[in-house]
């Protein structure tokens, strides 16, 4: 039987990827870190499945991740786990760096040391990307990163790589645009977007306040995206991949899409922090500069062309499929946890 370990298996792509491979027939163990508060919402699929396992451990401790590569042998580990959100690696810089640098090259010794046989998936971000020049962005698209967090990021794909080529391991990036689902983090702004709306839907909140409602991105279903890290790691040659749409969009594009879902037009008036969606008389969409960051990422869109012809691999969901299903699971989840259903 096939094992792999997982890191960030609590984390939306996480709880996905240990979905499909216990599906495809592996022995899973996830890496968790303690909480005061258990968290394993994402998990509820997999926790009983007696292939999957949860092993104690954290980025930050070096000799307990040795420890693990070195006993369990893995025959595939994929690094998922991260400080993930920007705003905060500002606020967290060298935190952010332990987890999203440090954090990847100590599992890359250990595997070098003690599981020289595991295939590696290092969990790299368009974020390296920033204040790109390129149309779209590839492969070798110049990185410019504008967050802490994308300097992390940066690092990662960059030592990852050296590890292929200094050591032969077999070591692979995938570089995820933004990818969304029903399992986001509450504080990104997709998933900020669905679950405030459903607020609203339901009486619970009176407005949403967002920040910066231009910036682009280029978003894609989850689910979707976690077959790619399969695929990526099932490929004969280890290699570095775009996981793209290729479709931008702006944040306010997203929210008219999730507010039409649940069949409310906003009307956008004014500009900058002026701006307001009103549905009726009511103010529902409020601009805040409490939201903007000191340096912003503009405009982001992939070119998956690489994956699409080596791997086969192509996103199945559409933006508005997908905005729909984030927009139901939302006011859904409220309405039971409201006592509604
Ligand atoms: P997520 O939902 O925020 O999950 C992050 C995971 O990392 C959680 O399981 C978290 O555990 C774990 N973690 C954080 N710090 C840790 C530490 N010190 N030690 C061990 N585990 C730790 O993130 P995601 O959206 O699934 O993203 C997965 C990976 O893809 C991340 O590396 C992210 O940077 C990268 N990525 C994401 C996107 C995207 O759009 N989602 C795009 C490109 C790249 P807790 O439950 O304990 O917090
Ligand atoms: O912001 C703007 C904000 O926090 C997207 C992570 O998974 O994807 C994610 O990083 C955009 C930014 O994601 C709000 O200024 C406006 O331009 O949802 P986000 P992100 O920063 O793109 C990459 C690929 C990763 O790798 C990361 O781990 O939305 N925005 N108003 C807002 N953003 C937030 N969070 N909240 C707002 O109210």
């Amino acid at each position: 039987m096939k094992t792999a370990l997982i890191t960030g298996v609590t984390g939306q792509d996480g709880s996905y990827l240990a979905e499909l491979l216990l599906k495809r027939g592996y022995r899973v163990y996830g890496l968790n870190r303690r909480k005061a508060l258990a968290g394993m919402d994402n998990l509820k699929n997999v926790l009983n499945n007696n292939n999957f396992e949860m092993v104690e451990g954290d980025l930050s401790e070096e000799s307990r991740l040795n420890a693990i590569i070195r006993d369990l042998q893995p025959n595939e580990i994929y690094n998922l786990a991260a400080q993930t959100f920007v705003p905060y690696s500002w606020t967290n810089p060298l935190y952010t760096c332990n987890i999203n640098c440090l954090g990847v090259l100590r599992i890359l010794e250990a595997i070098r040391i003690y599981s020289p046989g595991s295939r590696f998936y290092q969990a790299s971000s368009s974020e390296i990307f920033g204040k790109t020049k390129e149309k779209s962005q590839n492969e070798m698209t110049y990185h410019y990163p504008r967050s802490p967090y994308g300097c992390s990021k940066s690092f990662g794909f960059n030592i990852a790589r050296n590890y292929r080529e200094s050591y032969g391991l077999f070591v692979c990036n995938g570089i995820l645009f933004n990818h969304e689902s029903e399992r986001r983090g509450l504080e990104f702004v997709t998933r900020k977007i669905t679950h405030t709306l459903a607020e609203i839907e339901l009486g619970l909140s009176e407005k949403l306040i967002l920040g910066n409602l231009n910036a682009r991105r280029d978003w894609g279903y989850a689910p979707d995206y976690v077959k790619a890290m399969w695929m990526i790691m099932h490929h004969k040659k280890p290699d570095d991949y775009i996981v793209s749409t290729g479709e931008d969009h702006t944040i306010r594009d997203f929210a008219e899409l999730a507010f039409k879902a649940v069949g409310i037009d906003i009307r956008w008036e004014g500009e900058g922090l002026n701006e307001k969606g009103l549905a009726g008389n009511k103010v529902l969409v409020e601009v805040s500069k409490k939201y903007y960051r000191p340096a912003e990422v503009d405009i982001l869109k992939g070119n998956a062309s690489k994956a699409r012809k080596i791997l086969g691999w192509k996103p199945e969901t559409t933006f508005e499929e997908m905005i729909k299903r984030m927009v139901e699971h939302d006011v859904d989840l409220l309405k039971r946890s409201n006592g509604e259903n």
